[in-house]
Parts: structure tokens; C-alpha cells; sequence
């Protein structure tokens, strides 16, 4: 497989609902492999960019606002498929319409406040990291011998 890795944030909510390590967990779980991780206030121009096509959206300055009510965990997240499988478990946009034991599905009862970021295809993937991390950032570790791993 081609080296697949994508962004996870945890959102303002998911952190003040301690939420971090189940997200974690869910990922590791799966046999994802952590590339990247650090705690941040997300800065203005890295939200302006990371949601430039939403820019005209009525709901826009709310959910810069939100974005910026206190820190996120940012993740990059290797494996194979790994965009595709992190949407999956990361559920709906809509809350309302998020499955059971999707992240989602689980703790967001709406829209505005739904707990977690997943990049949604492999080049959009590409260009978030690219936003969120130095190449520095990202560690490019051995894995050796994950029983699911494929390596
Ligand atoms: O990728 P995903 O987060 O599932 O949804 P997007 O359509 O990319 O929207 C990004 C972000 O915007 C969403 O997670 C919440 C917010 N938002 C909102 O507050 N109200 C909407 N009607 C649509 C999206
Ligand atoms: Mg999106």
C-alpha cells in the first residue's frame, strides 16, 4: 500500500469532555500507527485555511469561534486506508444522523459541537498535515511486530 495518513483534531469540546484518550484509543485499537500529535490554540490562520471552503457559510464565524474557545489535539494517523476508515469512525457531520459507537454517534448532540476532525480524502489529508505540522513534527518510527500490523 501507498503510505496513507490523514488529520485528526480533537476539537475545543472533545478536550474539555476529556475525551482525548478514547479517541486515541479508538484509533491505536484499529492498529493505526501515531505519526504526529501536540496540543495547540489553534491558530486564526490555520483555521481560515483549514476551512477556506466554508468561508461563506452563514454558520462561518461560529465555528471559527468555537475552533478557537481552547485547545485541540491535533493527530496524523498512518495505515492503510487509514482516511476512509477514520471518517467511518468518526461518523456524520450531522450528530442527528451519526451511528451508534461512531464517535460522533456517541457524544455530539449537534452540528456545531461535534467533537472531532477527520480529513475526508488522501490529498485533502495531505494538504491539512501539511497545514498543521512541520515536516519535523512527524515521526517516521519502525514498527515492529503489531500483531495486525502489515509491515
Ligand atoms: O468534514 P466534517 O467535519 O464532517 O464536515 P464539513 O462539512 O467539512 O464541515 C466542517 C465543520 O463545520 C463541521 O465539522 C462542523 C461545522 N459545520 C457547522 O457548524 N454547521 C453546518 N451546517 C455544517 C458544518
Ligand atoms: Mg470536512
Amino acid at each position: 500500500w501507498t503510505r496513507e495518513q490523514t488529520l485528526v483534531v480533537v476539537k475545543p469540546d472533545g478536550v474539555q469532555w476529556r475525551l482525548v484518550g478514547y479517541v486515541i484509543q479508538r484509533f491505536e485499537r484499529r492498529g493505526f500507527k501515531l505519526v504526529g500529535m501536540k496540543m495547540l490554540q489553534a491558530p486564526e490562520r490555520v483555521l481560515a485555511e483549514h476551512y477556506h471552503d466554508l468561508q461563506r457559510k452563514p454558520f462561518y464565524p461560529a465555528l471559527i469561534s468555537y475552533m478557537t474557545s481552547g485547545p485541540v489535539v491535533a493527530m496524523v494517523w498512518e495505515g492503510p486506508n487509514v482516511v476512509c476508515s477514520s471518517r467511518a469512525m468518526v461518523g456524520h457531520t450531522n450528530s442527528a444522523e451519526a451511528a451508534p459507537d461512531t464517535i460522533r454517534g456517541d457524544f455530539s448532540i449537534h452540528i456545531s459541537r461535534n467533537i472531532i476532525h477527520a480529513s475526508d480524502s488522501v490529498e485533502g489529508a495531505q494538504k491539512e498535515i501539511q497545514l498543521w505540522f512541520q515536516s519535523s513534527e512527524l515521526v517516521n518510527w519502525a514498527d515492529k511486530g503489531h500483531q495486525r500490523s502489515i509491515y
